[in-house]
């Protein structure tokens, strides 16, 4: 049985304003499953390629933006339509521009199309790179399409609200991204993705911390067409979350299930969460059961494939927008004409909505189509090429349907081809056309993987490190450890959290003593959960502070690599430069013994993490200067410290937090005349070694240090170097055709060093399996200063072999 009264905390309405927030919600559902039903269709007749709506789920999303308020943040889903509607960002016309896929942002503000539709986002950003004030609007983090990929960074959005609370002062000065920390961070979820790791790492890292999430799960009983009883145990996912359920101290979580067509219990269970989190930081999962799907999934099948007719009815029947409409009638606040009219009135707003987005978004494709078609017509009018009418034809019928761009795009490039040797004027045109085409299309489809504002890291400039005549040696993370608490002094936004960062200071001593000093807020231990480490750290940077998550080895982060891949390193790029995550990821690896302490996984980040950049420092020194880089800007970065550094001397900076090394910059560190070797991180000291014995067998090197990967050589200085030796060694620790092999790509073909080479450029990489445990496993693994003296006298060896005899 629904429940009969909707309970209004904290307001007393008028029996009209009643009626009308009634009839202006049912309004909302009808809107959003006619566009699904209309949606639809679309994709049946070809205009659009994939459909995926919100229908089935609309009453529980408009009961929960009722409690969403300017500032507050959603971590969300593909199903949120409604929420979205409500929440005021969203329009069936918005939805209609997403699915035809049309590119431009003020009619698809989420991505641009770049994204499927349905995938949410706000813009954070001004088009200049700086931060809109995120208190004056309702705040979307971008969706994915990777289920649960959205529950990580709901625990850095939930605890940006406690940090900000912590610190009264920081939250004043920074106006655009809190109210005092009273901000909610709503996610939703899918019953399947529930069976996600995410899922519960998430939510248990948002029970320890205990932030004000209020994450609901849209229960219909199925994802796709496996069933709870094959996703959940007993089948029921708020049944296994019993044990997180609050005590009497109020530790864990309000836990609440609820009917998806009740909308009175609805409206009641989100003001309850509602109070608990903005005003206790306490924070709720509301299990929203009996959710329908009414036309399956997705527009990829029909869900009849896999549902009994009983389960089919049921859905019918208990489908939310009609117990909605039964139960405004038997509470008669309006009379089933009144819904009619609104009904009707639907559809045809809908329709016009439709119209309005395809002719709007078919519009500029009709006129470059005019255009093309022009100049074909002139150009079969001076060439013999039966396939131009052919063409012409074509296109003109499918102007009729709709166009895209690589409809005619393609033909003017295969047509091009085909008159190169005629001698006409509209070669030229046709040329001119497809180049401003292609330029056009550039900036819709590949522009703002990295930031080029005034924001980005690299338009901090270099700052040296200075010495004293006489500077102290010290232990390496001394100098490591001392920037961090003149960085903290300095910027009250940093913090840094992650395993064994706290109490103890890091497992090398990096960050000793930062936590007495800035406290728990500020510098923290975590549980050991690597995905939700790197999750914290983007909910947080999007709230305004500038995090530095720790990954205690490098051989972890894979535990954390799907959100740098999947939202990190896409989120500048799927928002078409709306949002951006100013997060710091720090780490250690390469070189120190055994199979998990000892990766240098550079191939898999470098292949995986394009949008996020890549430091690589030789030292604590470049190590410093790249965080005191990195923190002045807002891009995202990954910063490898050398895991057999800490103990290892260097000279101390009288600059300590004032240097900063620039991204993209190399270094050589030793100049020589007949080969030049590049490398970077720890291998770049065996490197050093390596050379000093072969100038001993009367090989000159030159040694760079690429210092980082992402970016790489912005000044294209390697090949200058190669233009004087005229050969080239990469030498990594990677696995062969890793890392080496990017650097090798960037330099031969890049930069252009093919020209200048006189023997055949090559890498020196590490064996292809993992490095065993002990030195010897370490020797025979990794490249060593032997197996680079042995690698490059092999090349010189190649073109004057009296100089230098075979060794073997
Ligand atoms: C990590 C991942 N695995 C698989 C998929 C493919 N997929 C898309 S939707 C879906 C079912 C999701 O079900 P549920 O979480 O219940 O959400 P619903 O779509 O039913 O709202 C699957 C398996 C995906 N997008 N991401």
């Amino acid at each position: 049985m629904m429940s009969t009264k909707v309970k209004t905390v904290n307001k007393k309405i008028s029996k009209d304003d009643f009626k009308a927030t009634i009839l202006s919600d049912y309004r909302l559902a009808a809107e959003v499953r006619e566009s699904g039903a209309q949606g639809r269709r679309d994709v049946l007749s070809g205009k659009g390629s994939f459909g995926i709506f919100g229908d089935g789920k609309e009453l529980a999303q408009i009961a929960l933006a009722k409690v969403f308020r300017h500032g507050d943040f959603r971590a969300g889903y593909y199903r949120d339509q409604a929420l979205m509607t409500a929440l005021g960002q969203y329009s069936p016309k918005h939805m209609f521009s997403a699915l035809y896929g049309d590119p431009e942002l003020e009619r698809e503000p989420s991505s641009g199309s770049r994204q499927m539709m349905n995938h949410f986002g706000t813009r954070f950003l001004n088009d200049d790179g700086s931060w809109k004030n995120l208190m004056e609007q309702n705040n979307s983090t971008s969706d994915m399409a990777c289920l649960a990929s959205q529950f990580p960074r709901l625990v850095g959005l939930a605890q940006a609200s406690q940090v900000y609370r912590d610190n009264p002062e920081l939250a004043k000065s920074k106006p655009g991204f809190t109210n005092g920390g009273s901000e909610i961070a709503f996610a939703t979820i899918g019953n399947s993705s529930c069976a996600e790791g995410h899922f519960f790492e998430a939510v248990n890292a948002i029970g320890v911390l205990q932030v004000p999430a209020i994450i609901s799960i849209w229960d219909d009983g199925y994802g796709i067409s496996v069933a709870n009883d094959i996703q959940m145990t007993k089948s029921d996912v708020s049944e296994v979350l019993k044990g997180f359920q609050m005590d009497e101290k109020g530790a864990g979580y309000d836990i609440v299930k609820v009917m998806a067509w009740d909308y009175p219990a609805l409206i009641t269970a989100y003001e309850k969460a509602e109070k608990l989190a903005r005003e206790k930081h306490i924070p709720s999962i509301i299990h929203v059961i009996e959710m329908t799907q009414p036309t399956g999934h997705s527009t990829s099948g029909s869900h009849a494939r896999y549902k009994s007719k009983e389960r089919l009815q049921w859905e019918i029947d208990f489908d939310c927008n009609k117990k909605f409409k039964e139960w405004i009638l038997e509470n008669e606040i309006a009379t089933q004409e009144d819904l009619s009219n609104i009904d009707k009135e639907v559809i045809q707003f809908v329709k016009e909505q439709k119209k309005e987005a395809w002719t709007e978004y078919q519009a500029p494709i009709k006129l470059e189509l005019k255009e093309v078609i022009t100049i074909f017509n002139s150009i079969a009018a001076q060439v013999s090429i039966t396939e131009i009418a052919e063409w012409i034809k074509d296109l003109n019928q499918s102007a009729m349907f709709g166009v895209f761009r690589r409809d005619y795009l393609s033909k003017a490039r295969t047509l091009l081809g085909m008159i190169v040797h005629e001698n006409i004027p509209e070669k030229a045109t046709l040329r001119n056309f497809i180049n401003r085409i292609n330029s056009e299309n550039y900036d819709r489809y590949n522009t703002k993987l990295y930031n080029e504002t005034s924001t980005s890291a690299l338009k901090v400039a270099e700052v040296k490190p200075t010495y004293d005549s006489n500077p102290e040696e010290v232990d390496a993370r001394i100098i490591l450890r001392d920037n961090f608490h003149h960085m903290f002094d300095a910027i009250p936004e940093a913090m840094i959290f992650g395993e064994d960062v706290g109490k103890i200071g890091g497992v090398n001593q990096g960050v000793e003593g930062l936590q007495d000093k800035f406290g728990e807020s500020r510098v923290a231990d975590t549980g050991i959960r690597e995905a939700t480490i790197i999750g914290q750290g983007i909910g947080l940077s999007l709230r305004g502070l500038k995090p530095i998550a720790e990954m205690q080895y490098l051989d972890y982060v894979i535990y954390g690599f799907q959100p740098m891949v999947d939202d990190i390193a896409s989120l500048h790029y799927r928002t078409h430069g709306g949002q951006i995550t100013p997060l710091i990821i720090r780490t250690r690896g390469h070189r120190l013994e055994g199979i998990w302490h000892s990766g240098s996984p550079m191939g898999m980040l470098l292949n995986g993490t394009r949008g996020m950049y890549l430091c690589v420092p030789r030292d604590m020194t470049r190590a410093a200067g790249f965080y005191n880089t990195l923190m002045q800007s807002n891009d995202p970065a990954m910063v490898i410290e050398c895991l057999n550094g800490y103990r290892v001397k260097e000279k101390l900076p009288n600059n300590i937090g004032e240097f900063r090394v620039p991204l993209g910059k190399v270094e050589t560190t030793r100049e020589g005349n007949d080969i030049t070797l590049v490398s970077y991180g720890s291998t770049w000291k065996i490197v050093m070694d390596a050379a000093e014995q072969l100038e001993r067998a009367g090989i000159s090197c030159e040694v760079i240090d690429t210092q980082t990967l992402v970016p790489f050589d912005l000044s294209h200085d390697i090949v200058e170097s190669v233009k004087k030796t005229n050969r080239l060694l990469v030498i990594d620790e990677d696995v062969p055709g890793g890392g080496s092999a990017y650097i090798l790509q960037k330099i031969v073909e890049e930069q252009n060093a093919y020209n200048f080479l006189d023997s055949e450029p090559q890498t020196l990489a590490a064996k292809a399996h993992r490095p065993p445990y002990g030195k010897d496993g370490d020797y025979f693994t990794k490249p060593s200063a032997e197996d680079i003296f042995e690698k490059v006298y092999a090349m010189m060896g190649e073109s004057n072999p009296a100089k230098f005899p075979s060794l073997y």
